[in-house]
Parts: structure tokens; C-alpha cells; sequence
């Protein structure tokens, strides 16, 4: 039996250092330990011992039992921390390595000389005004004294979305301002940017889409003063504070007086050249004091207030602030182009 005993150490011993998975040294304590294994099974032969072997050979079971157990709990935690560095390994990372390079986009140019716009007006203390792009005929005609057969009206310009042609794609924005006049009492400052849509041929300088900004105050007072002065500080914050403008008498149905602004030439400096066309100057918006029949289809007392509106197309402006030509490479969405701002 001590023979059988040495064997069994051995071998058990033999086998826990050669296994390398915590389930390998499990399975070898139920062989050798378990109330099945190989121990119990040569300690059932005890009985045929002499009283005086059986505490001999008692006490070398013990001990092999012990010393297997010991190895068992040896390499067991071996096996973990094995387990564990290599875990750690597996996940680790370089934070010394560079970063993944994220491609950045850039803002378009006319959102750019928009927001520039829109800063502009609010230092003025204007807010801005939205409203919807599908509009009715009466709101972007009619209430700004354009009423049913003027030309302004022609179905061979103007997207309608009716038979009767009571609905629109709007024209200008100016309707976004009919109905803040409608609904708030002066003082009135807002801009309202926006969609309009007309029936153009795209080329370099028209699209059926493209961005207007109308302005509109009034108030107790108001005069083309105001109009002049209001309109030079947003000329001279885009165009530099040298900028010189020319305000020239035109005419709108929705305002009375009406005026055209025109900055003067950058390139020739009002000699003529071919940037302006030999004009001198360049046409940039349309304003003027709003007539007092819209002024009052909307409720609000001419005896009281009077006030001033204007126009102004985005592409135009920004064409001219950035020296782009085409209008069109605003909205074809050419990397090359857009990355440039
Ligand atoms: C242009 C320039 C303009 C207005 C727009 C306006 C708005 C209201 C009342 C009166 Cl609510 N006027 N807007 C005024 C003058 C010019 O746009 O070239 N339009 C065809």
C-alpha cells in the first residue's frame, strides 16, 4: 500500500504541473481526491492491515492528500494570474499612438454671410421671424397691394400649387412679415430669412430656389432716414466701413416711396469696369417705406406709424462678399468648392 501511495503522489503531482487550465486541475482533484478517486479506492484496502501498519500508512495518506491539495491551490491561483495578465495584455491599448484623424466638414458660405446677417440685426435689436414656404396668394400678394391680374401674379413666374391659384410656393418672404404685423403690435424689428421660389432657368445668376432676407420695422416716427441709415450700417459691416452706397428711386406695389440701394464698385471704385458693367455701381437691394393700405389691412393706425421694409437677395450678397461668379456652385454640393470656406 505504501508503494501504491508513492505511486499515486507521484503521478498526481505529475500531472497538476502539466495542467494549464483551472477545469484541468479540477477534473484531476475528483480523480485523485473525489469520494470515487484513486485515494479512496487504495485507503478501502485499509482493513487488511496490522494494528500496527494502519497509523503508518493512515498518516502517509494524510499527507499525500495534503500535498496534493496544496499543489492544487498552488497552481490554481498560477492559473489566474496567468488568466488575468493575459486578459490585461489582450486589452490593452497605446495611448501614445496618434488619434484617428475625423474628417471636418465646413459651413456653407451662405450660412456663413446669413449669420453674419442675422448678428448684424440683432445688434439693431431686431429678432427674427420665420414662416411657411407654402403660402397663400393672398398673403404674398394681395396684403402687400398686389392684387389678382397684376403681372407680379403670372403663372408663367410663380409656382401654384391650386387650380384657382389661391396657394403658392411664396415669392419673397414678405408674408412671414404680413402676418407678424397682423398678430403684434408696433414697434415692430424683424428680418425673416428664407426660401422663395420663382419660375427661373438656372444659369449663373438665377435658380427657381433660392434665399431672400426681408427686413420690416415699424413704429411711431419711423422715416426714410431710419430706412438710409439702417441700411448703410448693414452695407458697411459686410462691405468694410468705406463701402459707398446709392439709393435710387424704384418702385414696389408694397411700398411708397421705393428705392434700389447699389454699393459702390469694389474693383474700380465707381470708374467703370467690367465687374460692374462700366456702371460704377452695383445693384444690392430693393426697400422703401411700407404703403399705408398694408400698413392698415393689417389693423395698425397710419395716423401713428409709419415704416420702413427692404429686400435682399443671400446668393446675391454672398456671391459679392466671397467673389464667386456662379450661383450655381452654391448648390451643387462640390467638395472642392465648399471646403474652401
Ligand atoms: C425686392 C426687394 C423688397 C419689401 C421687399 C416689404 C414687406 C412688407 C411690406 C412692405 Cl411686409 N415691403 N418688403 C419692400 C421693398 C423691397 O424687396 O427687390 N423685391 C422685389
Amino acid at each position: 500500500m505504501k508503494e501504491q501511495l508513492e505511486k499515486l503522489r507521484s503521478e498526481a503531482l505529475k500531472a497538476l504541473a502539466a495542467a494549464d487550465m483551472p477545469a484541468a486541475l479540477d477534473a484531476l482533484r475528483v480523480r485523485y481526491l473525489g469520494k470515487k478517486g484513486e485515494l479512496t479506492a487504495i485507503l478501502k484496502q485499509m482493513g487488511g492491515l496490522s494494528a500496527e501498519e494502519r497509523p503508518v500508512i493512515g498518516q502517509l495518506a494524510n499527507s499525500v492528500r495534503a500535498e496534493i491539495e496544496e499543489k492544487i491551490a498552488e497552481y490554481s491561483q498560477k492559473l489566474g494570474e496567468k488568466a488575468l495578465e493575459a486578459k490585461l495584455l489582450a486589452e490593452s491599448v497605446d495611448v501614445t499612438l496618434p488619434g484617428a484623424e475625423f474628417p471636418h466638414g465646413s459651413r456653407h458660405p451662405m450660412s456663413i454671410v446669413l449669420d453674419e446677417v442675422k448678428d448684424i440685426f440683432i445688434g439693431m435689436g431686431f429678432t427674427i421671424a420665420e414662416g411657411p414656404e407654402i403660402e397663400l396668394a393672398e398673403y404674398n400678394f394681395t396684403r402687400l397691394n398686389t392684387p389678382e391680374g397684376h403681372p407680379a401674379r403670372d403663372r408663367q413666374d410663380t409656382f401654384y400649387l391650386s387650380e384657382d391659384d389661391s396657394v403658392l410656393l411664396r415669392t419673397q418672404t414678405s408674408p412671414v412679415q404680413v402676418r407678424v404685423m397682423e398678430k403684434q403690435k408696433p414697434p415692430i424689428r424683424i428680418i425673416s430669412p428664407g426660401r422663395v421660389y420663382r419660375k427661373d432657368e438656372v444659369d449663373a445668376t438665377h435658380s427657381p430656389m433660392f434665399h431672400q432676407i426681408e427686413g420690416l420695422v415699424v413704429d411711431k416716427g419711423i422715416t426714410m432716414a431710419d430706412l438710409k441709415g439702417t441700411l448703410n450700417a448693414l452695407v458697411r459691416r459686410l462691405y468694410g466701413p468705406d463701402a459707398k452706397t446709392r439709393f435710387r428711386p424704384h418702385h414696389f406695389p408694397f411700398t411708397e416711396p421705393s428705392c434700389e440701394v447699389d454699393v459702390q464698385c469694389f474693383e474700380c471704385k465707381g470708374e467703370g469696369c467690367r465687374v460692374c458693367k462700366g456702371e460704377g455701381w452695383i445693384e444690392l437691394l430693393g426697400a422703401g417705406m411700407v404703403h399705408p393700405k398694408v400698413l392698415e389691412w393689417c389693423g395698425i393706425d397710419t395716423d401713428v406709424y409709419s415704416g420702413f421694409a427692404f429686400g435682399v437677395g443671400l446668393e446675391r450678397i454672398t456671391m459679392r462678399r466671397f467673389g464667386i461668379s456662379d450661383m450655381r456652385l452654391f448648390f451643387e454640393n462640390d467638395v472642392r468648392f465648399l471646403n474652401q470656406f
